[in-house]
């Protein structure tokens, strides 16, 4: 089908007269697509079919990695360049008239995550495959992954989204559906002189798993992504049939899109068990065709809980080695406890999750009397090593205060806890969790996180990627650290004008995008300055805008102030519950409107909010940046992802000393990259310690005084649309940092801009950033999690 493009194109033109009865310029791009992703999905169904015959036969350790976020954006792209298939199929299309990314463009984004968790699963699959390391997902195939956001008069509008429509690369395995209890009861009953225990009376939900093949990059290994959907099942023994399928069906229809705003939904936690417990179903089914030694369980499968949403997996699977296997608590638990590892994404308290009793114990009976006794057993122990310390055990119990807190089931019930980049796992062992450190110092390592350089350098840049293949060969792609060899360009002018080239030509395509999708026409010898993330008080955009308003106000007040020209480019989606985050939305769009109009500032400055920010935008804008805006107050963004996806393709960047950025800035020297800001130690004892005061800040600094009254004095049309901004700086004292990190941000983009003017050197900064992002691929990272917690040997 591939082997040549004559055989493609006569392929393609077949199949798709075939399917429609229409010639071939009468079919839409979205039927070309489908046809055309058919036929790569059959392309791969071949190895797809002997991975999954070699799994079955052969012995050997199976990763399962657990998340309620997938977020992979499109398929065709990538899995046609680790088919290895792209010059046959884009020459193919040339010769038809059509580019490539005309059909790529046609395929809606599988978007099952909300932000950097759910994107770094995806980067994960794509490493493990490329790796030939037996790893697979398991999540939910939502029916509607991630909102649409649209923005209407500066507002966030969320519509439903429909990435179901035309998606061509799943299989439905109807016979390997299971069944999933909830509610009901737990009966106690005797065998063989022991005491057991069922759950009865449950409603049962069906889970229908479809595989979605993941292919690794030219090695013919290919893994899957298991998505299950609830459904029905045909006989649930129910009076009110059509409210049993309403509310079946209801447990896979949505991905819940608050990111860290925990609500403590029912749904959520039906969610989250079913999938754990179809998963473990599978699992031991699968398991139990090979083996007859269940102690063997944890040699042959690991499961990785990413953050506490699975971590059910936990009692769930304690529950069927004891109600179902007959084995001893003692046994279950040593079997659970080396088969589970855990990461942990997050230091924010109020992303720790915890459910209370009252809604876990009705709907979960089995697993609920399971994570009772795991507690119980849990505070005896910790009573023998610190004896009498109450307020100690109760700090860490697992229930505690009417609720699980399911960190502390985690860590008690797995042998590896990991966070996500040095800094963060050091708040976690020596501040956030030190009791547990304590306790269990050997659990806790530190895995910093990646991305794929194959989607997000490779397939995103080809300009680039071509660049660097043709200056140090094509190594990096399998050997990502070999992007290092590009040091020794650093003083070659010919080189660095290329780069030079490169980057302005994917300026010039974003520049186009902008133009197309908000209808702003910006000048692409600006700086392309960045901010595309989740919209979080945290991460700051609020910073970000105060030195755009800085500039708009030095401007107006001092007409000899011109500073180089910049277009400061925002994206980013805020939970539809999360007031504050709605509220810098609009603030974004009115200062962009006040000065996109303004012809006194925007030749100098212009602000784009990009609405609908995911994965194929994303690989749009990475490409064409220049400035990376990395500037969570520091201590709280867990590593980051965005950061290294920026630095990949050259863009330096401005941050704190948060997350991965510490790490990026020990690689890349003070002169590669622009540090400020409150280090995270002095962010904490702040924090601990008090002492903080904005309204200092805010009497003491005209600047800052200027910006916070133009919050609410009628600069913006509606003067108190932005009051409770206003007052989350002032009133409650600024939990961020925002004002007491202003000055020391303005001066160091002030630094950025100086450095920019010169251009070949600013180049080098630029070349730096690429060759020293090798470390920051996802083939590192997930090389670490195999070495050094799942213990698992290439395919
Ligand atoms: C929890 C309870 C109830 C409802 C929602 C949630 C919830 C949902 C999503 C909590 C957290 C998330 C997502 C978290 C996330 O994306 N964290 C990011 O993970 C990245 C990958 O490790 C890091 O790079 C980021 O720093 C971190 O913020």
């Amino acid at each position: 089908m591939f082997s040549s493009k004559e055989e493609f194109k006569e392929t393609f033109l077949r199949r798709l007269e075939m399917t429609y009865g229409k010639s071939f310029d009468q079919i839409s791009r979205k039927d070309q697509f489908y046809i055309l992703g058919q036929m790569v999905k059959e392309y791969i169904s071949k190895d797809w079919i002997a991975s999954i015959e070699k799994t079955r036969a052969s012995k050997t350790k199976q990763i399962y990695y657990l998340s309620i976020e997938f977020l992979p954006g499109r398929f065709l792209g990538s899995n046609v360049l680790n088919l290895g298939i792209m010059d046959v199929l884009s020459e193919g299309l040339k010769d038809l008239g059509i580019d490539l990314s005309e059909i790529e463009d046609a395929e809606a984004d599988a978007g099952l995550g909300n932000g950097g968790l759910g994107r770094l699963a995806a980067c994960f699959l794509d490493s493990l495959a490329s790796l030939s390391l037996p790893g697979h997902g398991c999540g939910i195939r939502y029916k509607h992954g991630l909102f649409e956001q649209k923005i209407i008069d500066g507002y966030q509008v969320e519509y439903p989204e429909h990435w179901l429509h035309g998606f061509v690369w799943e299989v439905k395995k109807p016979n390997l559906a299971v069944e999933v209890p909830f509610w009901g009861k737990v009966e106690s009953y005797t065998e063989d002189g022991k005491l057991k225990f069922r759950h009865v009376d449950a409603v049962k939900v069906l889970a229908v798993p479809y595989d979605v093949p993941v292919v690794g990059y030219q090695n013919k290994i290919v893994n899957s992504l298991r998505l299950w959907s609830a459904e029905p099942t045909i006989y649930p023994g129910l009076e009110d049939v059509a409210r049993y399928k309403r509310e079946t069906e209801a447990v896979t229809e949505f991905l819940y899109p608050n990111d860290t705003h925990d609500e403590g939904k029912i749904l959520r936690l039906k969610q989250q068990y079913f999938l754990v417990s179809a998963t473990l179903r599978s699992i031991i089914r699968s398991f139990r065709k090979k083996y007859i030694d269940i102690e063997l369980f944890p040699e042959k499968v690991g499961l990785h809980i990413n953050d506490t949403h699975p971590v059910l997996a936990i009692p769930e699977l304690m529950r069927i080695l004891i109600d179902e296997e007959g084995l001893s608590w003692e046994k279950a638990w040593s079997i659970t406890t080396n088969t589970i590892s855990y990461t942990n994404h997050t230091t924010l308290s109020e992303a720790l999750e915890r459910w209370p009793i009252r809604i876990m114990e009705p709907l979960l009976p089995r697993i609920f009397m399971i994570i009772h006794e795991i507690n119980e057993r849990f505070c005896e122990e910790l009573w023998d090593a610190y004896p009498g310390s109450w307020g100690l055990i109760e700090s860490m119990a697992v229930i505690a205060h009417g609720e699980v807190k399911m960190a502390h089931l985690a860590i008690a019930g797995s042998f590896s806890i990991n966070g996500v980049a040095k800094l963060h796992t050091e708040i976690l062992k020596h501040r956030e969790m030190r009791n547990f450190y304590q306790f269990y110092p050997h659990k806790f390592n530190n895995k910093t996180n990646g991305i794929t350089h194959r989607r997000w350098l490779l397939k995103a840049n080809p300009e680039l990627s071509a660049l660097i293949s043709e200056a140090i060969g094509d190594g990096w792609i399998k050997h990502p650290e070999q992007l290092e060899n590009l040091k020794g360009f650093s003083s070659d002018q010919t080189f660095l004008e290329k780069l030079i080239s490169i980057k302005r030509k994917k300026k010039e395509q974003l520049a186009s995008r902008m133009l197309k999708n908000a209808g702003i026409q910006v000048d692409p010898h600006s700086i392309f300055d960045i901010q595309v993330k989740r919209l979080h008080a945290y991460k700051r955009q609020l910073l970000n805008v105060f030195h755009i308003m800085y500039l708009y106000n030095r401007m107006k007040e001092d007409k000899y102030f011109k500073p180089y020209p910049r277009t400061f480019v925002f994206g980013a989606k805020a939970s539809p519950g999360y007031y504050y985050a709605k509220k810098v939305i609009k603030l974004i769009n009115s200062l962009a409107e006040k000065v996109n109009s303004d012809p006194e500032v925007n030749p100098y400055i212009k602000v784009v909010f990009l609405e609908n920010y995911n994965v194929s935008l994303a690989e749009e804008i990475f490409p064409a940046a220049e400035i990376s805006e990395q500037i969570s107050t520091a201590s709280k963004e867990a590593s980051g992802t965005g950061n290294m996806k920026f630095m990949i393709n050259g863009a330096v960047t401005i941050g704190t000393l948060d997350g991965a950025n510490v790490e990026m800035a020990e690689r890349l020297g003070q002169d590669n990259i622009f540090i400020f800001g409150l280090r995270s130690e002095e962010v904490l004892n702040y924090q601990s310690s008090g002492g903080y005061r904005p309204y200092d800040y805010y009497h003491a600094d005209d600047r800052i005084h200027l910006i916070c009254s133009q919050l609410i004095n009628g600069f913006f049309p509606d003067a108190e649309e932005f009051e409770p901004i206003y007052d989350s700086l002032l009133a409650e004292n600024d939990q961020y940092f925002v004002l007491r990190d202003f000055s020391s941000y303005i001066e160091r983009q002030k630094d950025v801009s100086d450095a920019y003017q010169d251009q070949l050197s600013w180049t080098k900064k630029s070349l730096m950033n690429i060759a020293m992002a090798g470390f920051f691929s996802s083939d590192r990272t997930i090389q670490e999690y195999a070495d050094g917690i799942w213990k698992i040997q290439p395919i």
